[in-house]
């Protein structure tokens, strides 16, 4: 793909922060990108620099990114100058470039669809009462991508109905922030999620709860060894399927020990602690691993680290980040994953609707559609 120019901008995200926004012109084409920003950040994520800083800092290095190359070469050319612009300037070009050819990669996908896993009630650093960053839901059974959606947001619906003295308002990524307990959370999702066929999980981001080795919950403080202790009754008595960041990002053991306890019937799947890193994936520490553009710095990165994860058997998570634009560039990735983690109202159906609108497109294509099994 040949690139005739660039042009930046600053833009802003989900939560009012400032962000970038990258247009390169190839021909008469145009592939616009906008970068996402997390609030529980890895210390393993690619470098974030000044928003202004990296755009000004473009400008000196900006005609060796004009002429012709493969995504693999412009994403390896940003990677080179990250310390100098920053993540989030190279995920919003690595976007924008993969956006000049998206018709081309849909030509390659099999045709299979992540199931949508939405994030029904919320609180950590996203906002809510619980300790517990995302209670997420898995509609296994959906036949389709619109019938998924639909699924999360009739439970969510129903949760926010049935508990309208415990209700809010919504968090940071469109769950509802209720007035529950960890426990009591999980106990009236799953109580609801059952009624629609759906599988359970949560995100804890417990890197955020981590504070000199213990977990720190708003009414305990546990231990390493009582944290596994915790988690794994979650798992029993909410019959939880899928389990993101039990541990903080450098607890290799205590992941690996819920795997061997867990692996066989549940996901166990990494965040914080792989940061779309291909060298730090291990599939003994984790059976599935979260895949966010942005932790690694390009497409390029992501789509490594999806193969990776593959070739090792771990089920591949893509997933937005808790302060969003209005980019769809992940809608497209995921249809290489298992499972798209997009959040669920508000500005995450920018990403949803994509999704449906790829479903047909699909379709017209003779690429027969259809949901992963999982
Ligand atoms: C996460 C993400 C997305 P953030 O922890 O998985 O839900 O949150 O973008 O704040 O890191
Ligand atoms: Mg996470």
């Amino acid at each position: 793909m040949k690139v005739d120019c660039i042009s930046l901008r600053k833009i802003f995200n989900s939560r009012g922060g400032e962000t970038t926004e990258a247009t390169i012109f190839s021909g008469s084409k145009i592939g616009v990108g906008s970068a996402p920003s997390g609030a529980s950040v890895g210390s393993k994520e690619a470098k974030l620099i000044n928003v202004e800083k990296g755009i000004k800092n473009f400008e000196f290095i900006k005609r060796r990114f004009t002429g012709e190359f493969s995504l693999e070469e412009f994403d390896l050319l940003l990677m080179k100058n990250l310390e100098k612009i920053g993540s989030n300037l190279t995920t919003s070009l690595s976007f924008a470039f993969f956006n000049l050819s998206k018709e081309k990669f849909l030509q390659s996908v099999s045709g299979e669809f992540p199931i949508p896993l939405g994030n029904v009630v919320g609180g950590g650093v996203h906002h809510g009462k619980t300790d517990i960053q995302e209670i997420l839901l898995l509609p296994v059974k959906s036949k389709n991508i619109f019938e998924g959606i639909k699924t999360n947001f009739e439970v969510w619906n129903e949760i926010r109905e049935k508990h309208k003295n415990k209700y809010l308002g919504l968090n940071d990524e469109g769950a509802l922030a209720m007035n529950f307990g960890n426990e009591e959370a999980l106990e009236k999702v799953l109580e609801i999620a059952k009624k629609y066929k759906t599988k359970i999980g949560i995100d804890l981001a417990a890197s955020e709860l981590f504070r000199k080795g213990n977990y720190v919950y708003k009414d305990k403080k546990v231990s390493k060894e009582e944290q596994i202790d915790l988690i794994s009754t979650w798992i029993k008595d909410y019959k939880l399927y899928f389990i993101e960041d039990p541990f903080n990002e450098n607890d290799f053991s205590g992941f690996k020990e819920l795997t061997k306890k867990f692996g066989n019937k549940c996901l166990i799947c990494g965040d914080d602690i792989f940061a779309t890193q291909i060298k730090r994936l291990n599939s003994k520490i984790a059976n599935s691993v979260i895949i966010k553009p942005n932790q690694v710095g390009t497409v390029t990165g992501a789509l490594k680290c999806i193969k990776k994860a593959k070739e090792l058997k771990m089920v591949p998570v893509l997933s937005h980040r808790s302060g969003e634009t209005c980019d769809s560039t992940i809608s497209y990735l995921s249809l290489l994953t298992k499972i798209a983690k997009f959040g669920i109202s508000q500005i995450r159906i920018a990403k949803l609707n994509e999704f449906i609108r790829l479903w047909d497109l699909l379709k017209i294509m003779g690429k027969n559609p259809r949901m992963v099994k999982l």
